[in-house]
């Protein structure tokens, strides 16, 4: 029998909840490895608290020896251990890693490699080789059949627009749907509007260059690359039919970045005419590309919600962001929405260089003004293949602080080793914030409690519920079943796949 692969997605802590979207990166290389007839697992770890004794107990008894982990940079603590329990019971495994967090080292490492740095992007790749076999960079939907052959070089960089490994648009389209049928679907649970959803990528990229976004040096995530529009309507024609759901959450960066998104609406609303149905949609926007047309189809093709990153209140940090948008342009962006009757979440954010009391106020200003009818308030991180990460110096008196400058205002953040510490995302809402970035005016301290305050006071005032989370799972083996992990975990392709390769 052909030696199958074992794509693992390590769990995300620090999420809130984590079974809410599934990862479609891994899913995507599962779907072209189960269509080259090669046998795939795909171990779902997502809100497994005890992961590491659920890669024990099933990579001890796998038939594969391959195994390709995907993560993205506070996933990465996670990867490392499940790396280390593959080492121990398999050592004769190889193993990949593949995601956004190498995608965006690479991509920081070869701009210091173009500019005679020898940095810490260097260094933090060079940990990478040091605890994984094959790193691959950018799509993985080539590059897989590159890491899995012997003697795969260490690094593969798929990340290069010349390279054959980076999908064209044509390719894009091609490649069959994510291997949804490889997770429990059912163990993810999504609403938009009380409607049962699941998420989508119906384009990648996205060209604009804010400073706390990840991969602006990075092909991957900076190039638009589309498919055509009855491409992706049939991909949700699809989901309604196997999986019954009428709700999509569309993950593409910025919904409005492709020039046929009007196009693309028309045809949802006709096909789900077509269905005798209706769709409930959710995406995101670029606030000083929307307009009146756009809402007008968004709201025929079944969207109800639109969220933007409009991030700050201040004229100040929206240039010092290099978002573009003005704050006209974000006002004027959800007084578009409500003329068609779609809500908006206000996707905000604190810590950029410059950030004082005076700017923070400017935001909670805004966000009571302007009454979105749901927000988000988080205190940026300085990950790697950002631009406030990639173009920072180290402070010249403080070891472990660097620095970045832009418009004489400067962010300060402190070094993190990402292979141990999973940085914050969202936890309690209420008191689980921290930062590692401070300004001038605010420090970690200053910018966590002003953050906490704003968020309770607009959510008081806007009368908003605050989001609720869901209670990791524990992977129980001690019920005679050891080896043999649940189906919410694991999930192999079809025997008779197997058998066509063997
Ligand atoms: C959807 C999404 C989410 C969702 C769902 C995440 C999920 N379960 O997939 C939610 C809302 C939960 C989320 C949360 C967060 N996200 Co997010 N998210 C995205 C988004 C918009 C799309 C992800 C996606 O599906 N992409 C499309 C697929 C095809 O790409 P992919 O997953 O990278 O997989 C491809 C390759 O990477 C590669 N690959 C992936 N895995 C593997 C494995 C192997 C073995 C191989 C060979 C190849 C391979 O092949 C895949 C197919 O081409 C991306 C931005 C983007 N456009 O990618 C940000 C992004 C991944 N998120 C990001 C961040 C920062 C976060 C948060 C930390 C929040 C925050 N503070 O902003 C949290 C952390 C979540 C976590 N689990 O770690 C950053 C990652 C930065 C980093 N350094 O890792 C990104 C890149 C946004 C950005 N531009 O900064 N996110
Ligand atoms: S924050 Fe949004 S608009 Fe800015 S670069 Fe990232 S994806 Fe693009």
């Amino acid at each position: 029998m052909q030696e199958g692969i074992c794509l693992i997605t390590p769990p995300s802590v620090f999420l809130l909840d984590e079974r809410v979207f599934m990862n479609l990166g891994i899913l995507k290389v599962a779907a072209v490895l189960e269509q080259a007839a090669i046998p795939v697992e795909v171990l779902d770890l997502s809100g497994v608290q005890n992961f590491e004794e659920a890669v024990a107990d099933h990579a001890v008894s796998s038939r594969c020896r391959i195994f390709g982990l995907t993560a993205t940079t506070p996933q990465l603590p996670a990867a490392s251990r499940i790396c280390a329990v593959i080492r121990r019971v398999r050592p004769e495994a190889r193993v990949i890693l593949g995601g956004p967090h190498v995608t965006l080292v690479n991509a920081a490492f070869k701009r210091e490699r173009k500019n005679a740095i020898d940095g810490r992007a260097g260094r933090a790749l060079r940990q990478l080789r040091e605890t994984f076999d094959v790193l691959v960079a950018g799509d993985g939907e080539e590059a897989i059949f590159q890491a899995t052959q012997p003697g795969a070089p260490p690094l593969i960089d798929a990340d290069e627009p010349s390279s054959l490994l980076f999908l064209s648009n044509r390719r894009l389209a091609e490649i069959p749907l994510p291997a949804r049928h490889l997770v429990d679907v059912e163990s993810y649970h999504y609403t938009i509007d009380g409607t049962p959803a699941l998420s989508m990528i119906a384009q990648l990229g996205c060209p604009f260059g804010c400073g706390f976004c990840g991969g602006r040096d990075s092909s991957f995530l900076r190039r638009v690359r589309t498919r055509p529009s009855t491409n992706v309507v049939a991909e949700m024609v699809h989901l309604y039919e196997r999986y019954g759901v009428r709700g999509f959450m569309l993950y593409d960066d910025e919904l409005n970045v492709n020039p046929k998104m009007v196009e693309l609406m028309d045809l949802i609303a006709k096909a789900a005419d077509r269905l005798g149905t209706s769709f409930r949609l959710r995406g995101f926007i670029k606030a000083e590309l929307f307009t009146d047309e756009q809402a007008h189809h968004m709201y025929r093709a079944g969207f109800r919600w639109i969220l933007t990153g409009f991030e700050s209140g201040s004229p100040r940090i929206l240039k010092n962001i290099n978002k573009r948008a003005t704050i006209e342009d974000n006002t004027r962006c959800i007084e578009i929405a409500r003329r068609h009757g779609l809500k908006v979440k206000s996707l905000m954010s604190l810590g950029h260089p410059g950030e004082s009391e005076e700017t923070i106020g400017q935001t909670r200003a805004w966000l009571l003004q302007t009454q979105p009818e749901d927000f988000d308030l988080t205190i940026i991180t300085t990950y790697p293949g950002s631009p406030y990460y990639d173009h920072a110096v180290p402070h010249p008196e403080k070891p472990g602080v660097w620095i970045y400058t832009v418009n004489s205002d400067v962010l300060y953040s402190y070094e993190l080793d990402y292979s141990q510490v999973a940085d914050y995302y969202k936890g309690d809402p209420n008191g689980g914030y921290q930062a590692y970035v401070y300004t001038d005016h605010l420090s970690c301290e200053e910018l966590v409690k002003h953050r906490d305050a704003i968020e309770r006071e607009v959510r008081h005032k806007l009368k908003i519920p605050a989001a609720a989370g869901a209670a990791a799972q524990r992977y129980e083996h001690s019920m005679g079943q050891f080896g043999v992990l649940p189906p919410n975990i694991l999930r192999s392709s079809e025997p008779a796949r197997h058998a066509a390769a063997s």
